[in-house]
């Protein structure tokens, strides 16, 4: 059973008047169960609504995409049995980024690459998962070498200054999850956010996904306030962001997020064809299909 105060995905999303260009990627979203089939992990911080893989593939087609980039979520754990599954359904139009144990082997890791995995997740937002040990985060970062997986960081804009040295040090691609989750109160021009741009300025090997507005608005359901701070990366490292939905959303409070509305969102942080293009095709495949 889902906890009492989660908030279902939207049932009927509105069609976005943005029309995405042709091979567009979503580049952030999950796959939650069927518990039924794949349960919830023992040690979750929260139990979703189930947000199957049919569910997902539909809302990609409806919103006008062609591929997905299928995150493991806090509340599957180390478990990427629903994943692995949603991406052998997939085939060619998903790619996956997995949340494994350090005692994974090379075959178990080889069988997830052949599945279309790119990528591993570290998890640093306290109120999802238990905190991990930097040694493990090295040690999987040592694993995942010779598939030439990158990673995907999650942490949240207080956490960022401390996590500054431990990111320089991993010498992969490393994808910031949802812009390092600024304050956006504070405004661009904070020390705060200055503080992620420089990080992506002096690392080259730092990409961001520019998702998330229903997370970061003060102002839900109206996402004009995070807008400024996602076309600000996009217009200075445009080959260097994703973007994604998000759906199916976990963990929402304030509102049920439009996935439409979302969408409709792109052409204001991505204001050229040329931007939208690389944004939604060019990087994610670049990173994930190539
Ligand atoms: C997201 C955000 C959240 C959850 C997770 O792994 C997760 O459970 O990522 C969140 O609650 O902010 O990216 O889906």
């Amino acid at each position: 059973m889902m906890d009492p105060d989660y908030l279902p995905f939207h049932s009927s999303p509105s069609k976005p008047e943005f029309r995405a260009p042709a091979g567009a990627v979503d580049a952030h979203c999950h796959v939650f169960g069927p518990a039924d089939r794949f349960p919830y992990h023992p040690k979750r911080k929260y139990t979703p609504c189930d947000a199957p893989k049919e569910k997902l593939f539909e809302l990609r087609d409806y919103l006008g995409f062609e591929r997905n980039v299928i995150v493991q979520a806090s509340c599957h754990g180390t478990d990427n049995a629903a994943l692995v599954d949603a991406l052998n359904t997939a085939g060619e139009r998903a790619r996956g980024v997995a949340v494994v144990d350090p005692a994974i082997t090379e075959d178990e890791l080889r069988r997830m690459d052949e599945a279309g995995v790119r990528a591993v997740r570290f998890n640093f937002v306290k109120r999802l998962v238990d905190t991990t040990p930097r040694e493990v985060f090295v040690s999987i970062a040592e694993k995942i070498r010779p598939l030439g997986w990158h990673i995907v960081v999650y942490f949240e804009a207080p956490d960022l200054e401390e996590l500054t040295p431990f990111l320089n040090e991993l010498d992969t691609t490393i994808v910031v999850d949802h812009m390092g989750r600024p304050d956006v109160s504070k405004g661009v021009d904070h020390p705060d956010f200055q503080r992620f741009i420089d990080l992506m300025k002096n690392n080259e090997r730092i990409w961001t996904k520019v998702s998330c507005p229903e997370r970061l608005t003060q102002t839900p359901p109206d996402y004009s306030d995070v807008v400024p701070f996602a076309r600000t990366l996009v217009e200075t490292y445009p080959d260097r962001v994703l973007w994604g939905t998000d759906w199916p959303h976990p963990n929402m409070k304030s509102h049920v997020p439009d996935d439409g509305k979302l969408v409709d969102v792109i052409p204001q942080i991505a204001p050229t064809p040329e931007l939208q293009k690389k944004l939604l095709v060019d990087n994610p495949m670049r990173l994930y299909w190539s």
